[in-house]
């Protein structure tokens, strides 16, 4: 049949997300608990007999280990993975390393939800040259100058990973390549828009939760045909919910 699976999966709870600080492209790792959610994912996979031909993943550190922790689980540590910074997370600019709740008793919880759910309202930039501009990082020395952000909005964050899907992932979908991606909250919020044809309001109220994988079946036209959290709904429905209220003035401890 023509029916494509893709498996989108966010990275398990990194450091940055216990400390609910803005994280962005900040290179932060796993938590125990990241690991184990990662390895759940993993096993979710193995359980439904999902297995895959092609990985893609970001730069970030959360997500490629969250992917090798998947492929561990799956025994297909040989797959190959490309890695590409264009599936980085959204750009949070100057916010980042800040805490979100304290962010929102400072600004407010409307200007938290802007910053993180807005389309296209970008967070304060970086200052060129500051320590966390990724001009000149090593990591992104490939990477033409005029392209790195100081800060991004969903929209700017569509621009660079949908591109990148198009050219690069669709068509090894479309010869019967089975895909799996390791990303981010808002980089899968990205691709998730544009699959779903979500309006620009509509996404706002989409939160992707850490380590459990995402399956999308399309059809050759690319319309969604099928679309499926692996776990229990409940679980899910709290991670969702867990990630919202984290722009939250207070929030339970
Ligand atoms: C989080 C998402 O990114 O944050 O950058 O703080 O998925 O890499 O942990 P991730 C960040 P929110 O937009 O949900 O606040």
């Amino acid at each position: 049949d023509s029916i494509m699976r893709l498996v989108l999966i966010r990275h398990g709870e990194s450091a940055w997300n216990r400390l609910n600080l803005f994280t962005g492209w900040t290179d932060v790792d796993l938590t125990d608990t990241g690991r184990q959610e990662a390895a759940d994912g993993g096993r979710a996979l193995r359980r439904e007999g999902l297995d895959f031909d092609i990985c893609y993943t970001s730069y970030l550190k959360r997500a490629i280990r969250t992917l090798n922790i998947v492929l561990e689980e799956l025994d297909r540590e040989w797959l190959p993975v490309t890695k590409s910074w264009k599936l980085n997370e959204r750009h949070y600019g100057a916010l980042q390393g800040l805490n979100k709740t304290e962010t929102a008793q400072k600004y407010g919880e409307d200007q938290v939800k802007i910053w993180r759910r807005s389309f296209d309202v970008r967070p304060p930039a970086l200052d060129a040259g500051d320590e966390r501009d990724p001009h000149g990082m090593a990591m992104y020395r490939e990477v033409n100058a005029d392209e790195l952000p100081l800060s991004e909005a969903l929209s700017d964050t569509i621009a660079r990973a949908w591109p990148y899907f198009q050219k690069r992932i669709l068509p090894e979908m479309r010869s019967g390549r089975r895909v799996l991606i390791a990303a981010h909250g808002n980089s899968l919020r990205a691709l998730v828009k544009q699959f779903d044809h979500l309006g620009d309001d509509e996404i706002a109220g989409v939160n992707i939760p850490t380590g459990i994988p995402l399956v999308y079946e399309f059809d050759a036209q690319m319309n969604v045909t099928d679309k499926r959290y692996l776990g229990d709904p409940a679980a899910i429905e709290a991670k969702m919910n867990a990630v919202a209220d984290q722009g939250k003035a207070s929030r339970p401890a």
